[in-house]
């Protein structure tokens, strides 16, 4: 199929931090699966971590960071556009118009809104609030078909369909409608403290959540010490939420399927489950760690990769931000 044929993927990342193991398998993992049978692009959204504070000098670093990350899961620039959010100005220019066609109503039913604000109560801003418009300017510059996101961005995604309809009802075709794409094995991976929340880069426990960076030791003790329940049987079941998140981490990293992996540890304890599961996890990320280190070092490397991307992003969303200049009634 000719790279004209093939259907578009976008989807984005913040630099918030070192991706944790819930971004890698949740997502990343799927983000690479998909370069050869899609035209994907992939950003680094860093206006998007702009809604909570971050430390200016910190958040370069992770954006670099982060860019050497999706490179050594196997993001191939060859393959697939990698650039970095505001490099490419028409996300925001974008973001503004779609600002003007999203109703409050529907921007104050987000749950990460409420979940966030809830974290963050000194620091409760417009950006926060209307996260979700940039998010649904990203995907609609390029004509997007399929977004891969974990599944706790399924609402975002609800509200970029509903813009790019209400939009499209009003001015006539112009926007693609995207659908989500949501790995079926893993929706989503839960904090190893508290295993009602999802594992997030920015949560302040450490303990709560596995880096992908993080040493094989510190893999294995913070499973060690992973909230689990009272009871004794590693089954999948109700009221098993801790259990249910390792069973499923450890089916994602060994290829067994919960079944295969609930028989091999029948009749063994938490502890013996929780060390196997520690030591899955470190080996699993021990080669994207090894070619972390070699594409981080690289800092002339990483430039050149972010630039092309820039310039790309660039030529593939000109196109339809003049067309929506020109509908919305804008001298062009
Ligand atoms: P932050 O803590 O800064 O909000 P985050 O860890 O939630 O960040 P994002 O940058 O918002 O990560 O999301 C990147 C991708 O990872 C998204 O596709 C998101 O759906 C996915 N993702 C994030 N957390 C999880 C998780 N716990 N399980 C599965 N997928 C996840
Ligand atoms: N909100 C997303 C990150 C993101 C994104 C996007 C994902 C920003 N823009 C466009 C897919 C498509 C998140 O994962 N928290």
């Amino acid at each position: 199929m000719s790279s004209e044929q093939k259907k578009i993927i976008f989807s984005g990342i913040q630099p918030t931090g070192t991706f944790t193991l819930g971004n890698y398998l949740g997502a990343l993992q799927n983000w690479v699966k998909l370069q050869d049978e899609y035209r994907c692009i992939y950003c680094v959204v860093d206006l998007h971590s702009l809604t909570v504070r971050q430390e200016p000098k910190e958040l370069r670093e992770n954006t670099l960071s982060a860019l050497a990350l999706l490179l050594a899961v196997g993001i191939d620039p060859s393959k697939s556009v990698l650039f970095v959010q505001s490099h490419q100005p028409a996300h925001a220019e974008l973001n503004w118009i779609l600002n003007c066609f999203v109703p409050y109503g529907e921007l104050t039913r987000m749950t990460q809104f409420k979940d966030k604000s809830a974290v963050h109560q000194d620091n409760i801003n417009s950006g926060l609030f209307t996260y979700p418009v940039l998010m649904a300017a990203d995907i609609l510059l390029y004509g997007t078909d399929l977004v891969p996101v974990g599944a706790d961005q399924k609402q975002h995604l609800e509200l970029s369909r509903n813009t790019a309809i209400r939009f499209n009802n009003i001015y006539g075709d112009l926007f693609t409608v995207p659908e989500p794409y949501i790995s079926k094995e893993v929706g989503r991976v839960m904090s190893l403290q508290d295993p009602s929340k999802k594992m997030s880069k920015s949560d302040t426990n450490a303990k709560s959540y596995i880096s992908v960076l993080d040493k094989p030791e510190a893999i294995v003790k913070k499973f060690k010490s992973a909230v689990t329940d009272s009871g004794s049987e590693i089954t999948f079941g109700e009221g098993k939420d801790g259990i249910n998140n390792l069973l499923t981490i450890y089916s994602a990293v060994t290829g067994l399927s919960v079944a295969e992996a609930e028989s091999r540890f029948a009749g063994k304890g938490y502890g013996d489950f929780k060390l196997a599961v520690g030591q899955a996890v470190a080996e699993h990320l021990r080669p994207i760690q090894e070619e972390y280190a070699r594409v981080a070092a690289d800092k002339a490397y990483l430039e050149q990769v972010y630039k092309a991307g820039a310039q790309r992003a660039g030529e593939m969303s000109r196109r339809i931000l003049q067309k929506t200049y020109k509908k919305v009634g804008l001298l062009v």
